[in-house]
């Protein structure tokens, strides 16, 4: 099946998924990757997807509930902590610890995995008004300039007061220290990002990337093409391009940093606010918040060149996708595609035909001989299963 077809079948699943919603979806513009989630945030805010634990924390912002919460598989949300008007936020990739922005208040905090509390991590920073933003952790691997490894930077969008960037560490409360000051070429830096070389701020006022230097100067990325309010900047772990959120445009960009082309990911949303885009340790999910849809998107990597164990019906896409988007059957609920394995069959003799069909009504309402759906019994939809497999003859 042609990329555009899966593509096409995706957007079908998904907008099937919200009948009623008379909000625009946002699409996949690039046919490697599929809108797989789309969760209800009221006042979505910043996002993060934890690289200690997979999970998903939204900031929600200008709500009668502000904070940061943990987004559940299932969709719901569980309050971790109350934040007043929550910034950047990014979880400790070693111990899971919290550590959240406050702008208004001027302060970044940490909530200690897993019950807190919630407690000030750095305070005054410049002399006067503080707005911190976006925060990044330096990766283990990283080679680059001003800080080291495991030590965090947060830049300050200055606001109407001082603007720069702030690394701070996050074994020790109240140490800061000073990496951009507020003479810089910063105008109104509200993300930031670090690869295992380099670091990245999206200014959203400037329109532009920055690369800090090893002597705390910042250096213009030239892009391939205009960006327009970047708001949000994350680092993809499979190729190391950047992945960043352009609020002007209402869309989500791949920008290559060695040459700086810039390619559409994702388009279509209405809002994007600051730390709008953050994408999970594995590379395959890039989560986007919608601050006037109310919404957080999770678009999954689809494309099996990163993951070719995971393309069992060897179709060049990720079997997660091909059961998502509906190109493959999964109807005993187990992830692999049917056509993979040999649904029904019991007793093992790769077809599901009368002798798989007695040894389930043996097993009928007794125990899991006949477990056909994974969900620990023998029940009337594992013989529907059987029912519908009935006949067919594996490879
Ligand atoms: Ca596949
Ligand atoms: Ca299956
Ligand atoms: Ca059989
Ligand atoms: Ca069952």
């Amino acid at each position: 099946m042609c990329k555009r077809t899966i593509l096409s079948l995706a957007t079908v699943l998904v907008s099937g998924g919200l009948a009623g919603s008379v909000l625009a979806q946002p699409i996949a513009d690039d046919p490697a990757w599929l809108l797989r989630r789309v969760v209800d945030v009221n006042n979505a805010w910043s996002v993060h997807v934890s690289w200690f634990d997979d999970a998903i924390y939204v900031g929600r912002r200008s709500s009668s509930d502000d904070g940061v919460y943990r987004i559940e598989l299932d969709n719901s949300l569980t309050k971790i902590v109350s934040s007043s008007r929550p910034a950047g936020v990014f979880a400790d990739p070693l111990d899971g610890d919290l550590y959240f922005a406050e702008d208004y208040g001027g302060s970044v905090f940490r909530w200690a995995n897993p019950d807190g509390p919630k407690e000030t991590w750095v305070s005054g920073w410049h002399s006067g008004d503080d707005d911190p933003t976006g925060l990044a952790v330096a990766p283990t691997t990283y080679t680059g300039p001003m800080i080291m490894p495991g030590e965090a930077l947060m830049v300050d969008r200055g606001s109407s007061s001082s603007d720069g960037v702030w690394a701070f560490s996050l074994d020790t409360p109240e140490d800061e220290w000073e990496v951009v000051p507020n003479d810089s070429a910063l105008v109104d830096g509200v993300d930031i990002a670090i690869s295992d070389t380099d670091v990245f701020i999206a200014d959203s006022a400037a329109s532009v990337i920055w690369i800090l230097q090893a002597d705390g100067t910042l250096l213009e990325l030239v892009t391939s093409e205009p960006l327009s309010n970047p708001c949000g900047i994350t680092i993809d772990p499979l190729s190391g391009d950047l992945i960043v959120a352009d609020a002007g445009d209402n869309r989500v960009v791949r920008i290559d940093p060695l040459t700086g082309q810039v390619t559409t990911l994702f388009s279509g949303f209405l809002d994007l606010p600051w730390v709008a885009v953050e994408i999970s340790s594995d590379g395959v999910d890039i989560v986007v918040s919608d601050s006037t849809t109310d919404k957080v998107y999770v678009f999954t990597l689809c494309e099996s060149d990163y993951y070719p164990y995971e393309d069992c019906n060897d179709n060049g896409f990720r079997d997660m996708c091909d059961i998502a988007n509906g190109t493959s059957e999964d109807v005993d609920f187990n992830g692999v595609p049917d056509e993979c394995e040999c649904v029904g069959d019991l007793d093992g003799d790769n077809d599901c035909d009368q002798g798989d069909l007695g040894q389930l009504l043996a097993a009928y309402n007794q125990h899991d001989g006949g477990d056909i759906d994974h969900d620990g019994d023998t029940d009337q939809s594992d013989l529907g299963i059987l029912l519908y497999k009935y006949g067919s003859v594996c490879d």
